[in-house]
């Protein structure tokens, strides 16, 4: 009897070393996983952050300021994707702070760097008590290779379009001057013909050709016919149908670039000094 409990006791042991081996075996195997998965995502990062230095590189060599409708809509398409390779998929930066005021409204600016060379590449504001308003945020990027900042491709929220894809879509502003002051805007949200949701090849192109901070072209941007459409301008004004309904672009007594400079300025003014945040 005694014989068979030592056995019996024997096999539980062997049973439960069994256990605790397999169970030994299964925790190193997750941990070596997880391991792996954290190297490979590291990894992947680290490319994916690559690839955006690169494709930054190129485009600051390319020299762009829109010479001809081919590199325009070049341009666009490039600017259009590139902030998508990090967005959401890197840590935030943080490379300047400073507070911006518009009209009576105060808000705070922040600055990231996604692609680990220091220099920012994203912004965000955040209101007067530091709360992120969570779809004012856009990246920046060098275009015309003076190693100022002259794009912004500011988010302008999620679309679906008329095959019912959905898209995140973004505003393009652009300094062609090299001034520190936008001269051009791109408006996604446009519609042609009896359409009411957007084809996303075409964009509303609005700029100041003349330098005065005021409106005196406009003009639909057709991506794949690499092509201008131009509107005609009313007692002053530009209509266009939005998927928002009718709306207009105001040419004579308005600086509609105003919103953009603004924060455009305070973006220049934080970026040429990167580093810690100000007090
Ligand atoms: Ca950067
Ligand atoms: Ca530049
Ligand atoms: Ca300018």
């Amino acid at each position: 009897m005694t014989a068979i409990i030592v056995f019996a006791q024997g096999q539980v042991q062997i049973g439960i070393n069994r256990m605790t081996t397999t169970m030994a075996n299964r925790l190193f195997m997750m941990t070596f996983l997880l391991l792996l998965l954290t190297s490979v995502q590291a990894q992947s990062k680290k490319k994916l952050m690559a690839q955006h230095k690169m494709a930054k590189a190129e485009l600051a060599a390319s020299r762009s300021t829109w010479g001809s409708i081919q590199d325009l809509c070049a341009e666009y398409k490039q600017l259009d994707e590139l902030p998508r390779l990090l967005w959401g998929k890197v840590p935030l930066v943080e490379v300047g702070r400073s507070s911006l005021q518009m009209g009576q409204m105060t808000f705070q600016l922040l600055l990231y760097d996604l692609d680990g060379d220091k220099v920012a590449d994203e912004f965000a504001l955040n209101d007067d008590k530091g709360l992120p308003l969570r779809e004012e945020f856009g990246f920046l990027y060098d275009a015309d290779g003076n190693g100022m900042i002259d794009r912004v491709i500011y988010y302008a929220g999620p679309m679906m379009d008329t095959k019912g894809n959905l898209k995140y879509l973004f505003h393009h502003w652009a300094d062609l001057n090299a001034d520190g002051r936008v001269d051009a805007i791109t408006n996604p949200f446009v519609v042609f013909g009896n359409d009411s949701l957007p084809d996303f090849n075409r964009v509303l192109l609005v700029r100041d050709t003349d330098g005065d901070n005021k409106v005196n072209n406009v003009q639909a941007l057709d991506l794949s016919e690499v092509a201008m459409i131009p509107l005609e301008a009313k007692d002053g004004a530009w209509t266009f149908r939005s998927v928002f309904g009718e709306d207009s672009i105001g040419v004579l007594d308005e600086d509609v670039f105003q919103f953009y400079n603004t924060i455009l300025q305070a973006i220049l003014a934080n970026a040429e000094r990167p580093g810690p945040p100000s007090p």
